[in-house]
């Protein structure tokens, strides 16, 4: 607090960020204050300067949300303080590792002083683990800052873009300007957002974007990392808060998150169950923490946790938040979401394990065992993995657990029990009504047992194979309808033969009419070139069963003579009855398998 930060900003861009009447009357910043700075290079920069005040830690919180890097200032007269350290933690928290040291207000110590400012950062920073500049500078005088300027264009030079496609803009002002309506400023954590977009809110409302401006001037483009003002409309003043948060794609809001948690060194241990406040984006909510993994954490440690949110939370795996005690009002840590919409009562380590691991190959099959029967698209897994659309589809993609249909992903099991639950169910439509073998697309769709999307796909899938035949009335297996006239005519009079002849069928060679009776069930086959009608195989199973029960076991001579039949059809039905699994020989005569005793 009064370090310089307000000072330095306005030093190096022309711009007082202290806006406020109270601010300006209290000699502090209260709110984030925004100010473009042009690099020697010519790159352009947006600072944003945050409160020192520790009362106001939750708006220095809310304005690091989305930056690239920092710029730590330290006065040269006080040197390291506890604000220092609690900035810093929240920085070391948020993930932001890059940045540079101001030490500032040289002018008004002398040398040796600001040496012991130095030593006393370069202590701070060490306990960090972090290897930034630091830079001595003077906010009034402007002694430094050229050097400051180098060493921040080196840093912005190192920025990297971030790649996922979906935009997300935290809300930190919302207001209503007098003839163009509501605008609504902060930075964009991801994506790019044009003039004409139709936005998303987290309430549920769709805006369109007017237009984009960029430090006060007209953009063509909003890209991540750059504060961004825009005027939308579709939406009145009072529908949009700070803290709401402005999305290119609908996401679902939750209030459980699954994550990974880190505890300060400097702060007491944690207890399962503590109620703590959590900073996500520009929003602040009440979390209770229950540890997974243990049931205290001691300082510096991290652990699995599961947080119940009081307030709803547009989250994301990989997002990073704050946490703080409020009793006294202090960050105590921070940490990483793994998994924004945790299905079940309790987690699995396993899920969230694999999830930290990186290893999308790895992930995406548990996510989609999560929702089997549903199937995601590469867009919807890139909400549950901290991964691009592109990434996920690549890893999905390699995966032989995974299957593909139209753009959806499934797993490969799901898939194939699907198309066997399909296909039967179409087998046995064509047995039971050959004259109309189709299922409708509704019980063709509950067949498989999946969810209509997934089961939609797999039906164009197969259809594209040619495995089943699709037509404006329904689904039917494309030999259903093509059996020839001629093959069915042969085939009925072979089935009226083999009825009539029961348990002494006629020799028949396997010919296509004889094979296609074996594949609808209608005959069995008892030997090469003996095929009997099915109920003449139940009647004779019946009575070998009856003779076994009755006398303990069957010869081939008892049961030729039982028969009245020659030795040669006896002997062929003991052994179908053998493969059948219904008899096992014992000596010369057989006896019923344990499964029938
Ligand atoms: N001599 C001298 N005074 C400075 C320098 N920088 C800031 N000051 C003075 O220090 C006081 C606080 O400066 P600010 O720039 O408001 O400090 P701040 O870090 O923005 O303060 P908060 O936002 O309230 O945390 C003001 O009176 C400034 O004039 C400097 O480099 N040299
Ligand atoms: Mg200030």
């Amino acid at each position: 607090m009064d370090h310089g930060k307000t000072t330095l900003v306005r030093y190096m861009t022309g711009t007082d960020t202290d806006r406020l009447e109270e601010e300006h009357r209290r000699g502090i910043s209260i709110v984030p204050g925004y100010a473009e700075l042009t690099l020697p290079s010519g790159r352009r920069a947006s600072l944003v300067d945050v409160p020192g005040h520790e009362r106001f830690v939750k708006n220095m919180v809310a304005g690091s949300t989305g930056v690239d890097a920092f710029l730590l200032v330290v006065a040269a007269d006080d040197g390291v303080m506890p604000q220092t350290r609690e900035h810093l933690d929240v920085l070391r928290v948020l993930g932001v590792r890059r940045g540079v040291v101001a030490l500032t207000k040289i002018d008004a110590v002398d040398e040796e002083t600001v040496e012991l400012a130095e030593l006393d950062t370069t202590e701070l920073l060490e306990s960090a683990g972090l290897a930034v500049p630091i830079v001595p500078v003077s906010g009034v005088t402007g002694k430094g800052v050229d050097e400051l300027l180098l060493a921040l264009d080196e840093l912005a030079g190192g920025s990297a873009g971030r790649v996922e496609t979906l935009a997300r803009l935290p809300v930190d002002r919302a207001f209503v300007l007098k003839g163009i309506g509501l605008v609504a400023t902060g930075t964009l954590w991801s994506g790019e957002i044009r003039p004409g977009d139709t936005l998303y809110t987290s309430t549920g409302l769709h805006p369109r974007v007017r237009s984009v401006q960029n430090h006060g001037r007209s953009a063509e483009i909003a890209r991540a990392g750059a504060r961004t003002a825009l005027d939308l409309v579709g939406i009145e003043a009072g529908e949009l808060e700070p803290g709401d948060v402005l999305l290119s794609n609908p996401v679902p809001t939750t209030r459980t998150l699954d994550a990974r948690i880190q505890l300060l060194e400097s702060a007491h241990p944690l207890k399962h169950g503590i109620r703590l406040r959590l900073y996500h984006g520009t929003r602040a909510t009440n979390a209770r923490v229950r540890l997974l993994d243990r049931k205290e954490l001691a300082p510096g440690e991290s652990a699995l946790a599961r947080l119940a949110l009081q307030e709803e939370l547009v989250a994301l795996p990989g997002d990073r938040f704050v946490l703080r005690s409020s009793s006294p009002q202090v960050t105590v840590g921070g940490g990483t979401v793994l998994d924004p919409a945790p299905t079940g009562r309790r987690s699995e380590k396993r899920w969230l394990e694999a999830l930290e691991s990186g290893d999308w190959a790895r992930v995406v099959p548990l996510a989609l065992a999560r929702v089997p029967q549903r199937g995601m698209t590469a867009e919807e897994l890139s909400f549950v993995v901290p991964a691009a659309p592109v990434e996920v589809a690549a890893a999905a993609e390699g995966s032989p657990e995974v299957a593909k249909l139209g753009d959806l992903y499934a797993l490969t099991g799901e898939v194939e029990a699907a198309r066997q639950r399909l296909l039967e169910a179409l087998k046995k439509r064509a047995e039971e009504r050959p004259e109309s073998p189709e299922l409708s697309v509704a019980e063709a769709r509950t067949a498989t047992r999946l969810d209509a999307r997934l089961a939609d796909a797999l039906l164009a899938a197969l259809s594209g194979d040619a495995k089943v035949l699709t037509t404006e009335t329904g689904v039917s297996l494309p030999d259903a309808e093509e059996v020839p006239p001629e093959l069915e005519k042969e085939a009925g009079e072979l089935l009226e033969t083999l009825r009539r002849t029961g348990a002494e069928p006629p020799a028949t060679d396997a010919t296509p009419a004889a094979r296609f009776l074996l594949k609808r069930g209608e005959v069995v086959r008892l030997t090469d070139g003996l095929f009997a009608s099915k109920e003449a195989e139940e009647a004779i199973l019946e009575e070998i069963k009856t003779v076994c029960r009755e006398e303990g076991e069957i010869s081939l001579a008892g049961f030729r003579d039982r028969l009245h039949t020659s030795r040669k059809y006896a002997q062929a039905w003991l052994e179908y009855a053998d493969a059948a699994g219904v008899t096992r020989r014992v000596g010369d005569a057989r006896v019923l398998t344990r499964r029938y005793r």
